[in-house]
């Protein structure tokens, strides 16, 4: 199933605090900090050259699945800070990642990730989390630096380093060309504790990759006859095939090519056709009907074919047609048309969709345990049908849930 990584500014309050306590959490289990370690440790398994994308994007995506399993509902923002690009942007707001660094040590003072909140110590580079806003340079990339980089080709060249003149797509993204530009430049505007290669420290180093992870997508798309270079002659762990640190001498192969499709390990970004709502709602007072014991749902094949679009229709014994079911003009889809009651019954979309998360809640927690029972091996046969079919479950109840939170916006007028 394919979960939709959404840009922070579009996140509700309600996906803010979820992903700031899933972050939390990792950091009081100690999963965090050994992102930070590794981060450190394998500095150049993951910068200055080709692999600095794929390297970046597993590392994300192990972060993000962790963070999953803390809530199921959890997806990694990214932050364009070609738009978000000032002191006072939401991103800075302290429901989320809180402020900029006070003047006199750098030392942030307010949200989620503040020293004094006692819930966000750095076991290294510490204790406080720092940030120094524009001092060490004034201004975050622009849109242009973006659309230059995305019509930037080939993938990289030649010696497949850190070179200010080298012209490939992964050298300008990373920020060396002429730099720092780009995700470079980010770090050092950041400033603090986005210096050093201990830079997860601060939770907005991975909004920062994540939206270099959705430039390369993006590019990807764009030049589909480009592919990932080099395939030999590289750095070692930067070509294609090689084995990439951490993770091989962990038993775990995962290569640049096998990083190249992000919708195979599972995500998509909320730009993409495949994260936009699939449904088509009309505003008509009509809708006032589509709680008639009598209306009923069926296919139309011309608009089976663009989705699972179905047309509300009611029985209208006033009609000469009585007895036939006359569709109603307008269309919508959602799963168990959700959607359709949400809009005549204020909240109901905000219930429906706490519903869902309090199943899903209850499945993750059954889940949880059987999965640990069968970590112990103590799950009997009944138990592992039951966990197959807790996973399917579950598998629904958060497609239902994503899909419904998709269709939340207004959607136009016919
Ligand atoms: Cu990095
Ligand atoms: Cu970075």
């Amino acid at each position: 199933m394919l979960r939709c990584r959404k840009n922070q500014a579009a996140l509700t309050a309600a996906e803010k605090s979820r992903f700031v306590a899933a972050v939390l959490a990792l950091k009081a289990n100690g999963t965090y900090d050994q992102y930070v370690d590794d981060h450190r440790n394998y500095m150049s398994s993951a910068h200055r050259g080709p692999a600095f994308l794929p390297w970046h994007r597993e590392f994300l995506r192990r972060f993000e699945l962790d963070l999953q399993a803390i809530n199921s509902l959890v997806t990694l923002p990214y932050w364009d800070w070609t738009v978000d690009n000032s002191p006072t942007s939401s991103l800075w707001a302290d429901d989320f990642m809180g402020g900029n660094g006070r003047p006199t040590d750098g030392h942030v003072m307010s949200g989620p990730f503040a020293f004094s909140t006692g819930n966000w110590t750095l076991a290294v580079d510490g204790p406080a989390l720092r940030r120094r806003f524009a001092v060490s340079i004034p201004t975050l990339p622009t849109p242009s630096d973006v659309t230059n980089a995305l019509a930037t080709v080939p993938y990289d060249l030649s010696p497949y380093n850190d070179s200010p003149s080298l012209a490939g797509f992964r050298n300008t993204v990373e920020g060396w060309r002429n730099g720092p530009q780009l995700h470079n430049r980010v770090h050092v505007w950041v400033g603090g504790s986005m210096l050093p290669a201990s830079s997860p420290n601060d939770p907005v180093f991975f909004l920062n990759h994540c939206f270099e992870d959705k430039l390369w997508a993006d590019w990807q798309r764009m030049h589909p006859t480009e592919s990932y270079l080099p395939v030999s002659g590289g750095p070692t762990g930067h070509n294609l095939t090689d084995a990439m640190e951490p993770w091989a001498s962990r038993g775990s192969i995962v290569t640049p090519a096998s990083m190249l499709d992000h919708h195979a390990l599972g995500y998509a970004y909320d730009t993409e056709a495949v994260c936009r709502p699939k449904f088509k709602f009309f505003d008509d007072p009509k809708l006032k009907f589509i709680d008639d014991p009598k209306l009923k749902f069926f296919d139309d094949p011309k608009l089976k074919a663009a989705d699972d679009i179905k047309i509300p229709a009611f029985d209208n014994p006033l009609d000469p047609l009585a007895g036939r079911i006359q569709p109603a003009p307008f269309v919508l889809s959602t799963p168990h048309h959700t959607l359709a009651w949400s809009r005549i019954l204020p909240g109901a979309l905000e219930s429906a969709l706490a519903q869902l998360e309090r199943q899903l809640r209850e499945h993750q927690g059954q889940i949880q345990l059987l999965e640990a029972a069968q970590a112990r091996g103590t799950l009997s046969d009944a138990d592992k049908q039951r966990l197959d079919s807790l996973r399917r479950e579950f598998e629904a109840l958060l497609a239902e849930h994503d899909a419904l939170a998709r269709g939340g916006a207004p959607m136009s007028r016919a």
